[in-house]
């Protein structure tokens, strides 16, 4: 019986490349280290944490886990919905160890994770996203069900404790579900990687000038 048959990953995604995952950790750190800083960060403190603190390290706050990538399907093992059905795409077992280029748009912290949005292209759309991931999402987040396809494409850059890693895509898509409303969120200031805006209840983006161009591997991992 051929291996592909006898058991499905944890999940398939797009895995950064060593190199990669080093800049992008780099750039997510830079980040960190700035965000705790701002006047901006410190006067909404109380909406980030519940504890009566008045600084907070995020740097030490969020947890880094693992490989840094970007989940197209969570398998499970075979146990997920829909799990088979996209081992066996076409596509999916095409591209299975190629190369891509993921185009890292945005970097956002809430008081549960930190992550960098994932706008893929229209062909990494096609080929590779599954077209139920948003809908997945709808019983955490409602409004996921009006956002378009590829939404929740994130690389989860760190947890807080106690924090599943899933979580990344939910606070994503929570944050442009606020954007498709037409809550710009409140511009806080301009920085050198972007513009930094908040969005209410310890939830902030930066959208960068530049898009990090990031190289990767199609694969799966079976943990
Ligand atoms: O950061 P992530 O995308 O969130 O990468 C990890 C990876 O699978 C291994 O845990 C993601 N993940 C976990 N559970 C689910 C789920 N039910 N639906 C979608 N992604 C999931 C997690």
């Amino acid at each position: 019986v051929p291996f592909e048959e006898t058991s499905l990953p944890l999940f398939f995604g797009w895995f950064l490349l060593p190199g990669v995952q080093d800049k992008v950790r780099c750039t997510s750190m830079d980040f960190l280290k700035t965000l705790d800083t701002l006047e901006a960060f410190k006067k909404h403190l109380p909406d980030f944490t519940v504890e009566a603190e008045k600084e907070v390290d995020l740097e030490q706050y969020f947890q880094a886990n693992g490989a840094l990538h970007c989940t197209t399907k969570f398998c499970d093992y075979g146990k997920a919905e829909g799990a088979k059905e996209y081992a066996d795409k076409p596509a999916v077992k095409e591209l299975y160890g190629s190369a891509f280029e993921l185009s890292l748009s945005a970097l956002f912290v809430t008081p549960r994770t930190v992550g960098a949005r994932v706008s893929l292209s229209e062909d990494q759309l096609i080929t590779l996203w599954p077209a139920d991931a948003e809908k997945e999402a709808v019983p955490v987040v409602p409004a996921a069900a009006t956002l378009p396809a590829g939404s929740r494409a994130h690389i989860t850059l760190g947890c807080a404790e106690g924090v599943e890693p899933q979580q990344t895509g939910f606070d994503l898509l929570e944050i442009l579900a606020l954007q498709q409303e037409g809550q710009e969120g409140e511009l806080v200031e301009e920085m050198e990687l972007g513009s930094l805006a908040y969005y209410g209840k310890g939830r902030w983006l930066l959208s960068l000038r530049e898009p990090v161009s990031a190289q990767a591997c199609f694969s799966s991992l079976y943990g």
